[in-house]
C-alpha cells in the first residue's frame, strides 16, 4: 500500500487554497508597497497634498482681531465632512475682520490643505 503525503495530493480544494493565498500574499505585498506614499500625503499639509477651498453659509460669533480669528456658526461643509457647528477660524487675512461684528451673517470661504483649514475670503451676506 502507497503512501502519498496529503500535501502533494492534486485535488480542487487544495488548488483552491493555493490560489487563495497567492491572492493574499499578493494583495498583502501589494499593501505594503503603497503604505508609504499613503502615509506620505497625510503629513498634515506639509506635502503635495492640493488645497481645496468651500464656501459656507455662517453667523460671527465673535471677532478676535489679536489672535486673526473669528468664531463662526457655520453650516454643514459634506466635502470635509463637517456638520454644522461652532468654532473659531484663522483668518489669512486680517483686514477681513474689519467692520465684522457678532451676528453678522456671512458667507466665508475657507482653504482646507491636509489638516489645516483657514478663512481665505469672507462677505457679509
Ligand atoms: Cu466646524
Amino acid at each position: 500500500m502507497k503512501r502519498t503525503f496529503p500535501a502533494l495530493r492534486a485535488n480542487p480544494t487544495s488548488s483552491l487554497a493555493l490560489a487563495a493565498l497567492l491572492i493574499l500574499g499578493l494583495g498583502l505585498a501589494l499593501a505594503i508597497s503603497q503604505a508609504r506614499p499613503a502615509m506620505a500625503q497625510h503629513d498634515h499639509g506639509h506635502g503635495a497634498e492640493p488645497a481645496r477651498v468651500y464656501s459656507v453659509e455662517a453667523v460671527v460669533e465673535a471677532v478676535d482681531s489679536v489672535r486673526q480669528a473669528v468664531t463662526l456658526r457655520h453650516g454643514p461643509i459634506p466635502q470635509v465632512g463637517w456638520e454644522a457647528m461652532t468654532m473659531p477660524f484663522r483668518v489669512d487675512d486680517p483686514a477681513l475682520l474689519e467692520g465684522l461684528a457678532p451676528g453678522d451673517g456671512i458667507v466665508a470661504d475657507i482653504r482646507f490643505q491636509g489638516q489645516d483649514y483657514s478663512i481665505i475670503d469672507l462677505e457679509k451676506r
